[in-house]
């Protein structure tokens, strides 16, 4: 019987043999772990059973933690680039030098053309680390720039921006009560690939067999026909970025038919009746390929279910109307009485409540623009899709130096290739990562940090997007490897150099406290964030189970977290209603489709994560998975054939990939994946850069943008032929369009 570890918080200590529990902090489902060692190797990762969220999941990305800590090609010392592109070499650094380096060139670009010159883009595992939360806004706030970017403007902005609007704080945000739903309608998701976002659902398989077992239903609506939609029990294909006219439809169903029953504590009802007056099934019928007989079905089964919750994530996000989208899917919930309802959407109430306490601010919106193109800011970020031009655009408050923290914007951004070409005009740029990848090869310096094993752990984002209420504390499991630095570590030495440099003068009181708070670690924060929880949880208690301490199911909570003045719910948000004329433009006015374009969308799989994970053979070895879908019609109809090399072309670039025929996919779609391209000269990843694929990001298009300044990653118009030279069905001769 292996030892338990159970009460340790410290490291695992030279060669222990036993088990542990851990944390992983690779997606949102933030599994609980067992991770066995065996004379101080880690040699076996499983699901924690006694977790109360997780249950005993754990996916194969959760088991391919371990590779990325004992990864050779890990940056694990700072690191200076001589040279450029294929021809560079990198020389490593002492800690001191290269912090103190980087510190005098941000410092300097600053004084010399102001303090938006300088950049800073944060990158998803952000979002999946305590130090980045405690130390890492402090870092960025001291660059005090306008300049601030991440992912989150490729991502999940709508969803923000609304929860703002309509619930006062962008992080209010409706998570589905799966376990106790009868209908769950899921809307551009595939949380069977995914594991949930924005809906922290460890085991979805297991919640949604059990919806079914219950009795009840799960509806998807894709334009692929994905992993989730093969478990469904009912599939609906839609044309990419006409959602909008779906949901907009229902909404307009809901009132015609008089199926609404909304709570007492919302407003302008009336003004909404007005609004979706034009927005028929019959519309909608149109726009989506879905029979206006099953949009006016929808909208019945979900006004007669007892409990019923609509769930848009990342597909009607990263999407020409995602605001409109996701304002659509608040009202049809709180229409039908599902919001804030058992079995509805509800709002996890986190022992360490980001919302009401304000550890995170509400939101606003245009308080600036971009320099260029004038879009406006939203919770003091712009929009990603402007970086580019914010760098190669000469004039004042023009970018010159950039700084990534955990963010791999060549592949995750609109235009990667040239986001990428951009960096390499900047004066300077650091990376804060882990790896020499894709965007870091361009950095001046990078400063890596420790990985999650290494860290301690409290998800202080996910339990409050979590489908139970419950609290983790994980202590580190690994040491700290000698020379190594935490990020918080790194934040707060960059942010006091920075200080120091930039003439941000404090009172001396002042500064001993600004030291106080950005040496102490995490943990040490911890108590003091727990304090008044309503929960009575105390930090001893947390930290003697690291397994997760179960503080119940979700619970009904509104008005009274409402954080809007007057705490109230406005149905019509102005922000989002003046949306609806263009979006009427879309619909009514637009040329017909061009019958040679086709709609390019992003899919994920299981054993991906984001663009960073391709470095172990655990994940990628098996079946090739960079494959174009397309539609066997749609091929033929090019005289092509499944396998060929296609060129994919759209308005901003083009790349040359093997394409997979399938029926997966709905006519006049195709499909690829995100994160992958790899093989770029002076990326140092042995096994990914050997990993075929491309970068879809090659082919978005930094033009196209929601309202809320999200990037349209999906919908993008491309077209597809055979690549020069490639043996195809034309070129062979072998199809009938062939002559
Ligand atoms: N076309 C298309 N584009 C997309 C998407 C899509 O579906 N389609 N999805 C979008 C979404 S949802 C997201 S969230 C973004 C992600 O966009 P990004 O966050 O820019 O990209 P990631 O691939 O997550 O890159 C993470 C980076 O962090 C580094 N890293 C990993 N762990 C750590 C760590 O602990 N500390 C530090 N400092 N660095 C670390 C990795 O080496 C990598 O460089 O991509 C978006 N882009
Ligand atoms: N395995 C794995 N898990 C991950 C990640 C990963 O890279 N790999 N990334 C994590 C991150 S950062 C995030 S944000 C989440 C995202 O998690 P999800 O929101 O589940 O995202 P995707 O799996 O990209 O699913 C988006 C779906 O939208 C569909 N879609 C595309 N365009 C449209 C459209 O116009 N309308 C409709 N209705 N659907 C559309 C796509 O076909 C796809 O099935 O996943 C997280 N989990
Ligand atoms: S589902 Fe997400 S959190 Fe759970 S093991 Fe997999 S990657 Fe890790
Ligand atoms: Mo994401």
């Amino acid at each position: 019987m292996p030892r338990m570890g159970l009460l340790a918080d410290s490291p695992v200590p030279p060669g222990f043999t036993g088990t542990r529990l851990g944390v992983c902090n690779l997606c949102e489902a933030i599994c609980g772990l067992q991770v066995t060692f065996t004379d101080g190797e880690v040699t076996g990762i499983r699901g924690n059973p006694e977790d109360p969220l997780s249950r005993g999941y754990v996916c194969p990305k959760g088991t391919s933690l371990a590779d990325v800590y004992s990864d050779p090609d890990r940056l694990r010392r700072p690191a200076r680039r001589v040279g450029t592109g294929a021809e560079a070499t990198w020389e490593e650094m002492e800690w001191d030098e290269a912090l103190d380096l980087v510190a005098d060139r941000v410092a300097a670009v600053a004084a010399e053309h102001g303090r938006d010159a300088v950049a800073v883009y944060l990158g998803n595992p952000n979002a999946h680390s305590l130090g980045s939360a405690t130390h890492g806004t402090a870092l960025v706030r001291s660059l005090r720039t306008r300049n601030r970017f991440s992912a989150s403007s490729v991502d999940q902005w709508p969803h923000q921006l609304l929860a703002w609007q309509m619930f006062g704080h962008q992080l209010l945000i409706p998570v589905p009560d799966i376990d106790r739903t009868d209908l769950f309608l899921v809307v551009g998701g595939n949380p069977m690939a995914s594991n949930g976002s924005l809906m922290t659902v460890p085991d979805f398989p297991a919640r949604a067999r059990a919806l079914r077992e219950r009795g009840g239903r799960m509806v998807v609506v894709d334009p692929r026909r994905t992993e989730t939609a093969k478990i469904a029990d009912e599939h609906l294909f839609v044309r990419p970025g006409s959602d909008a006219a779906l949901l907009l439809a229902m909404v307009h169903v809901l009132l015609r038919e008089g199926l609404a029953t909304p709570p007492t504590y919302v407003d302008h009802l009336d003004e909404l009746a007005g609004l979706v007056a034009d927005f028929t099934p019959e519309l909608a019928e149109r726009a989506t390929g879905i029979a206006a007989a099953d949009v006016e079905r929808l909208a019945r089964e979900l006004a007669a279910a007892d409990r019923a919750a609509v769930y848009g994530r990342l597909g009607v996000s990263t999407h020409g109307f995602g605001s409109v989208c996701q304002w659509a899917v608040n009202v049809l919930n709180i229409l039908t009485g599902n919001l804030d309802r058992e079995g509805g959407v509800m709002f996890p109430e986190p022992a360490i409540d980001t919302v009401g306490r304000r550890i995170v601010s509400p939101g606003h919106h245009d308080k600036w623009r971009s320099r260029v193109r004038g879009l406006p800011e939203f919770a003091g970020e712009l929009p990603v899709s402007v970086l580019q031009e914010e760098i190669t655009t000469p004039g004042e408050g023009q970018v010159r130096a950039l700084m990534t923290i955990a963010g791999n914007p060549v592949l995750s951004t609109p235009d990667g290739r040239g986001l990428a070409a951009a960096m390499d005009g900047l004066d300077f740029m650091v990376s804060i990562d882990i790896y020499l990848n894709e965007t870091t090869r361009h950095a001046d310096v990078v400063l890596p940090v420790t990985t999650a094993l290494e860290r301690d752990q409290y998800d202080l984002v996910f339990h409050g997007l979590a489908v139970r209420n419950t609290a983790r504390f994980v202590p580190a499991l690994l040491p700290k490897e000698e020379g190594t630095k935490h990020d918080w570590e790194v934040f707060g030495a960059l942010a006091l150099r920075l200080a120091a440099r930039t003439g941000d003068r404090l009172p001396l009181r002042a500064r001993l406290q600004q030291r106080a708070r950005l040496t102490a670690s995490p943990r040490l924060l911890l108590p003091l964030l727990l304090r008044g929880n309503r929960y009575g949880l105390t930090w001893r208690r947390l930290r003697r189970a690291p397994e997760g301490v179960d503080l119940g199911p979700l619970r009904p909570c509104l008005p009274e977290r409402l954080q809007t003045k007057g705490g109230r719910v406005d149905l019509t948000p102005a922000l989002v209603v003046a949306d609806l004329e263009r979006l009427r433009g879309v619909l009514h006015d637009s040329p017909a489709p061009d019958p040679d374009e086709l709609l390019l969308i992003g899919r994920r799989h299981k054993q991906d994560c984001n663009s960073w994970l391709h470095n172990t053979t655990r994940l990628t070895r098996g079946k090739a998975r960079h494959h174009l879908m397309v539609h066997p019609e749609d091929l033929a109809a090019r005289g092509l054939r499944d396998g060929d090399l296609l060129t994919v072309t759209s308005r901003v670039g083009s790349v040359e990939v093997e394409c997979a025929a399938t029926e997966d996919v709905m006519r006049g779609v195709v499909s690829l994946p995100h994160g992958y391209g790899h093989g770029l000269p002076g990326v140092r990843l042995s096994v990914a850069s050997a990993v075929p694929g491309v970068s879809i990001n090659d082919l978005t298009d930094p033009e196209r943008l929601d309202l809320s300044g999200n990037a349209a990653l999906n919908g993008t118009p491309v077209r597809i032929a055979a690549a020069p030279g490639a043996a195809t069905a034309a070129g062979s001769g072998g199809a009938a369009l062939a002559t």
